[in-house]
């Protein structure tokens, strides 16, 4: 079979991969995107929950937000709570920017189904998948579709495979580093069909662990609680969670309405970098170049800003101008380490450490003066809010 060609291969149709193909279709380029799973799997997925301004504004403009003004929950702030009390943060006031409640989930089905609606070429489900002289100007892709050999060949391949994906894995070691950090506990995530109990975010740090309130929509609750990275969703009973939230979401005169867990689930925490997101014909976006713990809400966020700059880069290409294209590795990464670091401030701030020793109740006593200072001042709660809502290139 002769070989497909196309501009831009882009392995994985999550976020980052089809909002890549999306934004170069909208440029007048031409991409192919392989997935290895389902179409069913890829909008199964339940992940992030909260758009960065900016993120919001890219999907506007690229023809997708129609579903997102309408189901999109615009949030002007957050609650930071610490010692039984609640505290409000309020981004717009501080700085005039806001963030937007809408699932990863959402973002994937309006994404699929513009795609659908371009006849766009995704192959779905495809396995074998491998990737080829990423150091020519010619790379290809092969993989086996529907039980036939495919190859593609292709001026770029962009991994979008994620943390787990084949494309970082692709660069050899010698050109790689990769920096990385564990942290000694996890998110036990639930979805509960009850409207949320309360109209923005709630962040706390309670002396039994970190707990977090978020919302999918008016009838939906999206809840975590901080649990240690080897335990087993098994353990936890639907009552066992819903106590453990009451407990450590709770304040005076508030309620924390329950309601039937339609999903529940684990997530380890990580943050990882890799030292290029760009290695001859083959550049990488999204979590198949990071990853960051879900306390700053920039996972989704990263990978959009990643194929924001991406794509601009290979709209200049295609124009003969290479100036974004050589400089968007070092761009996107000077981005992601200041995301890294507020995502590791704000996970370091409102995670018990693990145990009962002397030192982790001096810094549970500390992470409660830092609380004490960020509610208490104007400068820091700005610091905050400029990050959480989406520092600007
Ligand atoms: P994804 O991992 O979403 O997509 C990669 C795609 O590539 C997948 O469809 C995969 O099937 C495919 N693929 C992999 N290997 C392949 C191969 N060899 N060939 C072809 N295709 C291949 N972020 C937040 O901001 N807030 C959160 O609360 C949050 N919660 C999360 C919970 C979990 C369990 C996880 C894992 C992540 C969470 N994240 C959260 C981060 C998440 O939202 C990611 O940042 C986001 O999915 C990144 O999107 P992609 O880079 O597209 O990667
Ligand atoms: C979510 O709604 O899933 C969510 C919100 C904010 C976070 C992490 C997850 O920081």
């Amino acid at each position: 079979m002769s070989p497909e060609t196309t501009p831009v291969a882009i392995i994985g149709a999550g976020p980052a991969g089809l909002l890549l193909s999306w934004a170069l279709r909208d440029a007048g380029i031409n991409s192919i995107v392989v997935e290895n799973r389902s179409q069913e799997y890829v909008l199964a997925r339940i992940r992030a929950g909260v758009l960065e301004q900016g993120s919001v504004e890219y999907l506007t403009r690229l023809g997708l937000g129609d579903r997102l003004k309408v189901e999109g929950m615009e949030h002007d702030g957050i609650y930071l709570q610490y010692g039984g009390e609640r505290h409000r943060v309020d981004f717009n006031d501080l700085i005039g920017r806001t963030v937007t409640v809408y699932g990863q989930q959402q973002v994937v089905k309006d994404l699929v189904a513009a795609h659908e609606g371009a006849g766009s070429t995704i192959y779905y489900e495809a396995t074998d998948v491998a990737v080829h002289d990423l150091e020519s100007a010619t790379p290809s892709v092969t993989f086996v579709y529907d039980g036939e050999q495919h190859t593609l060949a292709a001026d770029f391949v962009v991994g979008a495979d994620g943390f787990h994906g084949i494309c970082r894995a692709s660069i050899p070691a010698s050109a790689l580093t990769l920096f990385d950090r564990s942290y000694p506990f996890a998110w036990l995530g639930i979805l509960a069909d009850v409207a949320p109990s309360t109209d923005e975010l709630i962040y706390a740090l309670h002396e039994d662990g970190f707990a977090m309130h978020s919302m999918r929509s008016p009838e939906v609750s999206r809840l975590y609680l901080q649990v240690d990275p080897g335990d087993d969703i098994a353990n936890w009973s639907d009552e066992r969670i819903w106590q453990a939230l009451q407990t450590r979401l709770g304040v005076a005169g508030w309620t924390l309405a329950e309601g039937a867990i339609t999903d529940k689930s684990i997530t380890p925490m990580r943050s990882f970098v890799a030292s290029t997101l760009a290695h001859g014909s083959l550049f990488l976006v999204g979590d198949a170049g990071h990853i960051v713990p879900p306390t700053g809400a920039k996972g989704l966020n990263s990978a959009i800003s990643d194929v924001t700059q991406l794509a601009e880069a290979l709209t200049a290409h295609y124009k003969n101008d290479d100036a974004l294209l050589g400089r968007y590795s070092e761009t996107a990464l000077a981005r992601q380490w200041r995301v890294q670091q507020f995502s590791r401030w704000m996970t370091d701030m409102l995670h018990r450490s693990p145990g009962d020793l002397q030192s982790d109740r001096f810094d549970y006593r500390s992470q409660v003066g830092q609380l004490d200072y960020v509610t208490h001042s104007a400068f820091a709660q700005r610091m905050l809010a400029e990050q959480y809502t989406g520092l600007r290139l």
